[in-house]
């Protein structure tokens, strides 16, 4: 039987997202891990515009956004209810605004005629939004994990590492307990198993 294929970046948050939610759905899938700066041709061929995440089903469909897979997954099995009571509102800023800005933060080499000296204080409104959720229940939208947890974690993460130090010391002590619960999931240990760079010519 021929299972659904993904194609994934191991640390690509879009990627890791959707690895959350397959192996969360306990959906059996062939992981075919690859290196952005040599993506494999059968990926660009299910999907030319070479981003990863992208899953293809045996029936020939290609899903090639992050929150589309999740989607799909939590379609065929949400044991915890995820959907219940998600922000579509707050994934929509992390991956527009939030996203904008880290990358901003992360790699300013990259935006040579932009000035991005305000780039870490525009991630910090989003963890000031998010660390006000978390005083009010344990997970960003209520008590019990949801999408909006596990969508938007692997971003605050890639913030987190980008100066650790500082980021630990930062006054959003909720917003770090939460990151630090996610990290240390078993679903996260789970979906961060490193596994060899996929080839056609080791099948
Ligand atoms: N909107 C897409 C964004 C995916 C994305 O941008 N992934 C990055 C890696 S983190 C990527 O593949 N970039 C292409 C490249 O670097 O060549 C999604 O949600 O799946």
């Amino acid at each position: 039987m021929s299972l659904p294929i993904l194609y994934s970046f191991r640390r690509c948050p879009y990627a890791m997202r959707a690895r959350l939610a397959l192996s969360y759905s306990e959906i059996e899938i062939e992981h075919r891990d690859i290196l952005l700066k040599d993506k494999p041709q059968e990926m660009l061929d299910a999907s030319p515009k070479g981003t990863v995440p992208v899953l293809v089903l045996p029936t020939g469909k290609v899903i090639d956004e992050s929150l589309d897979i999740m989607h799909w997954a939590l379609s065929i099995n949400d044991p915890n209810q995820w959907l219940s009571g998600y922000s579509r509102t707050l994934i929509e800023y992390n991956d527009a605004k939030f996203k904008m800005a880290l990358d901003r933060y992360k790699y300013p080499n990259r935006y040579p005629d932009e000035d991005g000296s305000n780039a870490k204080e525009n991630c910090l409104l989003f963890l000031e939004m998010l660390e006000e959720n978390l005083s009010k229940h344990a997970y960003l939208s209520g008590d019990q994990i949801t999408l909006t947890d596990m969508a938007i974690f692997p971003f605050i993460r890639q913030f987190s590492k980008v100066e650790e130090e500082q980021f630990n010391a930062l006054p959003y002590i909720k917003t770090i307990k939460w990151l630090n619960a996610h990290l240390e999931s078993p679903l996260f240990q789970k979906i961060m198993k490193k596994r060899p760079i996929w080839s056609k010519d080791e099948l």
